[in-house]
């Protein structure tokens, strides 16, 4: 069985984070492995309190499994602080994972800061272990420093992270006006993938973020090459969000 690895924080409400990221690795019929940034106090719908773990306990949470387990891919999420992501980098350099998926978590949907002040320069220091990274319109504006709110600029973006040492960057456009298009860049092609708007209340949308890139390291453990395996998240983030009530 092909196994992946979520490095992310903990969401006690099931939708986000760790325990999402579990559902749909075996949904995707991949053995999930997890280890834990950050536990969080929520309800699906606002963040109340976060509790990062310290940066040498994580080490040893991810070490611990590397030793027993091989792991086919691996999803980052949510870090809780820059020290978290500065470690994981250090690790990356000296482990070469083939295929991390990069999440770029700065905030819950609510505006609740998931990673502490400066933490957003230190996920810069991952991206180039990423096979493939998944800001959405704000992330990519504060990681560039580029005003991303359009195609265009979506496009400029992502060529700007690709610079940054990152395979492949995939620009969540949930947040444009009108048609929602994600935008995949490999260096050298562009791909668009349109989607539908599905209606309903701010939480039924908790934890897509998540769902979309834990479903990218599922499929990429399962041997798919990256523009396939970001069709297959998104169509499975798709049946997801429709079971989810409204
Ligand atoms: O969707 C971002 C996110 C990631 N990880 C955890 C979260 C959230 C949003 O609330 O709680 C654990």
């Amino acid at each position: 069985m092909r196994t992946a690895l979520t490095i992310a924080g903990a969401d006690p409400s099931g939708g986000a984070g760790i325990q999402a990221d579990l559902k749909v690795f075996e949904s995707f019929g991949v053995a999930g492995l997890s280890a834990i940034t950050a536990l969080t106090a929520q309800d699906g719908r606002a963040v109340h309190a976060v509790l990062p773990v310290p940066p040498g306990f994580l080490l040893k949470e991810v070490t611990v499994l590397l030793k027993r387990f091989r792991v086919d891919a691996v999803k980052v999420g949510m870090l809780g602080t820059g020290e978290n992501a500065v470690a994981l980098a250090g690790l990356f350099k000296k482990t070469g994972f083939p295929k991390i998926v990069l999440d770029t978590v700065l905030a819950s949907t609510g505006g609740r800061p998931l990673i502490d002040e400066g933490g957003a320069d230190a996920i810069k220091k991952l991206l180039k272990y990423a096979c493939i990274v998944t800001p959405n319109l704000r992330e990519a504006s504060i990681i560039t420093g580029l005003v991303v709110h359009d195609l265009r600029s979506m496009e400029e973006a992502a060529r700007a992270i690709h610079s940054m040492g990152a395979q492949s960057v995939l620009i969540k456009g949930g947040h444009l006006e009108g048609t929602p298009i994600d935008v995949l860049f490999d260096g050298n092609n562009f791909d668009y993938f349109k989607g539908r708007r599905l209606g309903g209340p701010r939480e039924r949308f908790h934890g897509t973020g998540c769902i979309l890139s834990a479903g990218i390291a599922a499929s990429l453990a399962n041997g798919r090459g990256v523009k396939k395996a970001v069709e297959e998240a998104r169509e499975r983030l798709v049946s997801i969000l429709k079971k989810r009530s409204t």
